[in-house]
């Protein structure tokens, strides 16, 4: 059994270097994959499925994954603290199951946890707090409600205040806490969890036998994980196509 985990291409319309490598992925790397993990922050921002039939760049997105599960790949997505708005239309326009925040599955017989991982960055408190908010399902159903230019208004406004909050806290805060990713994986049985949000790409052995593999962004110069009959390995990101004449 074949499975790529990808998480945080903050996929954008402006971002053409990173569309031009998710393309290629899209051609060359994925098809022939048994399943593939969308573990959050697919999409840079996401207003709503609401805006799909009018946002020309995010149908071709979710055409791109709706071609790769027609060839027969299963499709997983999770969502990230920037697309918490994607929903079910989304994903069936792309061709993919929605996970829940927290999903557990069977990997080589191996219980191993799935998610995004921002709650796991529990140092971060006034984080926390704004997610608690932000991340149920009645901010999502008034969300869904309002029109564009008010979700394009609020949507700037948390970009502001991210930027922000980002830049005057510690790094170290903004990591994962160890006992949030003791408590989690310990919540669901498992021996391994995978996860991105904190873009800092790693292996790491735990104790007890314990693993934790934290996916890359896309737009630094690590690679995705793949899962192939038992083992990992991190691939480089597929060259994308030199334009020929
Ligand atoms: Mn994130």
């Amino acid at each position: 059994m074949r499975a790529i985990f990808i998480s945080d291409l903050h996929l954008s319309e402006r971002d053409t270097v990173t569309q031009a490598q998710f393309d290629a992925f899209m051609l060359h790397a994925a098809p022939g994959a048994d399943r593939l993990y969308v573990l959050g922050d697919l999409l840079h921002v996401w207003l709503g499925d609401a805006m799909l039939a009018g946002d020309a760049y995010a149908l071709k997105v979710v055409a791109q994954f709706k071609a790769l599960a027609n060839h027969g790949t299963q499709i997983f997505m999770a969502r990230g603290n920037r697309d918490f708005m994607i929903g079910r239309e989304f994903a069936r326009a792309a061709g993919a199951t929605l996970l829940d925040e927290q999903t557990a599955i069977d990997l080589g017989g191996r219980r191993t946890l799935l998610m995004h991982g921002d709650e796991l960055c529990t140092d971060d408190v006034r984080y926390q707090r704004a997610r608690r908010v932000l991340r149920t399902d009645l901010f999502r159903v008034i969300g869904n409600a309002l029109p564009r230019s008010a979700r394009l208004a609020i949507a700037r406004k948390l970009r502001r205040e991210s930027d922000q909050h980002k830049s005057k806290t510690a790094m170290a805060i903004m990591d994962v806490n160890a006992d949030a990713v003791t408590r989690a994986m310990a919540r669901h049985n498992a021996s391994l969890l995978i996860h991105g949000h904190t873009h800092r790409p790693e292996h790491h052995t735990l104790t007890q036998g314990r693993e934790r593999w934290v996916m890359s962004d896309w737009q630094q110069d690590y690679g995705y994980l793949e899962y192939h009959d038992g083992t990992f390995t991190v691939k480089p990101w597929p060259a994308a196509p030199q334009s020929s004449l």
